[in-house]
């Protein structure tokens, strides 16, 4: 007779195949062995250790979903998902890295690139020999991208770019840059690469949360960037937005991955430290908050891998997306906040890791689509009444 597994309660991994159990366990063991023993110090320095890109790369965690044929690894968005997973268990600022290198700069490529450009740039991503960066938002424009004003004018053997974007994952070290950008009205991709007169990135500093993650601006100054940079198969809002499905759907089951850390640290703690004599887990308020946690966790994850398996039968809606990323790092925040209170006075420390993840989860809520942007999204989907503005 089957026995609870408290950790696992609807049986998840028995709906993983093999290969999914394979990589699952090889992004653990990474992250477990590779990224948690430098994490303290990357945050409280506020530094992203470029290396990782490499190491990600070597183990086939950058471009998973990409053909082999440019690289990736041909893996499902399951497997894509149990990794960002298994490495945003340790720092949501890690997981940014991995799922904007794999779906926001190495899916536009594939997906709106010629062959030329799936050639040239896929096989260096997915190493992490070159790293990307997405550049969507502007200073005055985050939520709503379609206002954007970052210019394309067409020059004599390309494009000139001028604009401004901010907020932008990776951008002070990136190698490339996939850019949105408005020619003739209309919004296209452009890949711009280091080195690009007139382009740079400065650094943002002084963030409170995903420290251990670069950020940076992008600032365009008539740049130009050959013919063949623009993105062919990309028009539209819908550009962007193919993208950001993908990572969003990534983030769904990250976000559970931060959220299962915190839960499994409140349980230990509070069966290992004791108050009035007793563990304090023995408390009826502290098993209840430790009951909310696995349910929210559980039905989270397993609503993510319905996503997953949907999207690996190309049935995924974005709306459905919209759902499990607002829900899950909704779920994740709160979580990650109560698991901090279940710790005391420790739980302000680094040394319990929950603080991090709850300055984290609060960055991981907004962006991708802040918690309330998708439930305009979703209350649109239902009534048919856009209500943005
Ligand atoms: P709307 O009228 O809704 O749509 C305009 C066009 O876009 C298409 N579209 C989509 N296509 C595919 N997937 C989706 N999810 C799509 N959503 C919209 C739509 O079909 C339409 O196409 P067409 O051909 O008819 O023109 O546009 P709107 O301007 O009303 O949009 C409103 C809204 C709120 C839905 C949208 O702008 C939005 O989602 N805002 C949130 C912005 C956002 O998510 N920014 C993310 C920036 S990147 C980032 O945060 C990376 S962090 C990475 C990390 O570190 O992990
Ligand atoms: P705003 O759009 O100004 O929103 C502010 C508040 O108003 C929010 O609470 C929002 O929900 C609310 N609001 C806005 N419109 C409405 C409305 N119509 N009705 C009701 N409420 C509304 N962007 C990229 O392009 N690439 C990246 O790699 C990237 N990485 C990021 C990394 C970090 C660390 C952070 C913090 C952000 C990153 N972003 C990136 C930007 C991110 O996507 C935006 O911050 C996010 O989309 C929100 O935009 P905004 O900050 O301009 O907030």
């Amino acid at each position: 007779k089957d026995v609870f597994n408290w950790e696992d309660p609807l049986d998840l991994e028995g709906e993983l195949t093999e290969e999914e159990r394979m990589v699952r366990d090889t992004a653990k063991g990474y992250a477990q062995d590779k990224l948690m023993p430098r994490v303290k110090s990357a945050y409280r320095e506020e530094r992203f250790d470029r290396e990782i890109m490499s190491e990600m790369g070597e183990l086939g965690l950058l471009g998973a979903t990409i053909p082999e044929q440019y690289g990736g690894a041909g893996l499902g968005y399951t497997a894509y998902g149990l990794i960002a997973r298994e490495v945003e268990r340790v720092d949501s600022g890690y997981r940014s890295a991995m799922s904007v290198q794999s779906s926001l700069v190495m899916h536009p490529i594939y997906a709106y690139g010629s062959e030329e450009h799936r050639k040239k740039y896929l096989p260096k991503l997915s190493t992490g020999e070159w790293v990307g960066c997405f550049g969507l938002t502007e200073p005055d424009h985050g939520s709503d991208p379609g206002s954007m004003v970052t210019r394309a004018t067409k020059v004599a053997g390309g494009y000139s770019l001028t604009g401004a974007k901010t907020w932008i994952t990776n951008a002070p070290i990136a190698d490339v840059a996939v850019v949105w950008a408005k020619l003739d009205d209309v919004i296209r991709g452009f890949v711009v690469e280091r080195g690009t007169k007139g382009f740079s990135t400065p650094k943002i500093e002084g963030k409170l949360s995903l420290r251990a993650s670069v950020t940076g601006e992008i600032v365009l100054e008539n740049a130009v960037v050959p013919e063949e940079n623009l993105l062919p198969n990309a028009r539209g809002l819908g550009g962007p937005f193919g993208c950001l499905n993908r990572a969003r759907y990534g983030i769904a089951w990250g976000a559970m991955g931060a959220a299962e850390f915190c839960w499994h640290a409140a349980r230990q703690y509070t069966l290992d430290r004791k108050q009035f004599g007793r563990p304090l887990a023995a408390n009826q308020l502290v098993q209840k908050k430790l009951a909310d946690m696995q349910t929210e966790i559980t039905l989270g994850l397993h609503a993510a891998l319905r996503l997953g398996r949907m999207f690996d039968d190309h049935r995924e809606v974005p709306p459905a997306i919209s759902m499990l990323k607002r829900n899950n790092c909704g779920k994740a925040l709160d979580i990650a906040r109560v698991a901090r209170d279940m710790h005391g006075g420790n739980g302000i420390s680094d040394e319990y890791h929950v603080m991090r993840h709850v300055s984290n989860l609060e960055t991981v809520n907004t962006y991708e689509g802040t918690h309330d942007i998708h439930a305009l999204i979703l209350g649109r989907a239902q009534t048919g009444i856009q209500a943005f503005m």
